[in-house]
């Protein structure tokens, strides 16, 4: 990033120029967020509705406006429009919205739970959970809702599906092994491996980094929930927030240098953001209510 090049006056101590240079530094990185948009869901108008802000907390605007809940946006990768689901037909489905708030549609018309939307990086696919066949397993769809494939079959939860940045993996969240363990597989459902063999505690909610190398995930291996960051083989696993409270739902920023997250430490939970070594957390939303599964926009 662009430091000054020299100290602004000839002689002056290397603090000042520390000083200037740092205030360019803040500016950039704010001016970066405003330019940038997280959409999460938020239950500050009396039930959960999808709300979309700028990253540094500032322009927050709700999207839908429907007497049910809606849950768990995940943007397209154009960032133009958002998939999430709604309880509005009694059960959970999959709709798309365009990120005005213009031209909503319905994807999956199963009696069934179909939730958790995530849009592959090419963007002609939608992976969800859904619990139609019986336990939650992955599914696999169009964006028009066509073409609905079962790529999970297990006696047991399959959920929170993230894709890989290339298209090529699945990571999602299981319990086959009797606890909550973090697996990859490939698009076609082949190759469902185990990648956090952490049988003691409960991994789930994976994310998957913008340069392909990293995995966020939530763990309650220390007391509560935390988010944890591991390589995609499932070494150097890292607890990244490191508080008494729960935190959860990890979102990489476009550039990988920062993940969005909540937690409760404040009392309800709130939408936070955080450097991806876990320093620098900060609080971006302040209502009443839970502010929860916060997504950022590419
Ligand atoms: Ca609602
Ligand atoms: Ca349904
Ligand atoms: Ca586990
Ligand atoms: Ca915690």
């Amino acid at each position: 990033m662009p430091l000054l090049s020299k100290p602004i006056f000839v002689g002056s101590a290397v603090g000042l120029f520390l000083f200037v240079s740092c205030l360019t530094a803040c500016s950039e990185t704010s001016s970066q967020l405003i330019s940038q948009r997280i959409a999460f869901t938020s239950i500050r108008d009396g039930d959960f509705e999808i709300y979309v802000m700028n990253a540094d907390g500032s322009k927050q605007a709700r999207v839908t406006n429907n007497r049910d809940n809606e849950g768990r946006p995940a943007w397209s990768p154009d960032g133009s429009r958002i998939a999430f689901t709604s309880s509005r037909n009694q059960n959970w489905d999959v709709y798309i919205i365009n990120a005005d708030g213009t031209e909503e549609s319905r994807l999956t018309q199963n009696s069934a739970y179909d939730e958790f939307p995530a849009w592959s990086p090419d963007g002609t696919k939608i992976a969800f959970q859904s619990d139609r066949d019986g336990p939650y397993q992955i599914y696999l769809m169009n964006t028009d809702g066509s073409g609905q494939i079962r790529l999970t079959n297990v006696k047991a939860n399959d959920r929170t599906p993230s894709w890989s940045p290339d298209g090529s993996k699945i990571v999602f969240a299981s319990e086959r092994d009797g606890d909550r363990e973090i697996y990859v597989m490939n698009t076609d459902g082949s190759a469902q491996t185990n990648i956090s063999n952490s049988p003691d505690s409960g991994e789930w909610f994976p994310a998957w980094s913008p340069d392909g190398s990293k995995l966020a995930f939530l763990s309650d291996r220390d007391g509560n929930w935390e988010v944890y960051v591991m390589n995609t083989d499932g070494s150097d696993q890292t607890n990244l927030t490191g508080n008494a409270a729960d935190d959860g739902c990890p979102a990489w920023s476009p550039d990988g240098l920062k993940i969005a997250f909540i937690s409760d430490r404040d009392g309800d939970f709130e939408v936070y953001i955080m450097n991806a070594d876990g320093s620098g957390q900060i609080r971006l939303t302040r209502s009443q209510g839970d502010d929860v599964f916060p997504a950022w926009s590419s």
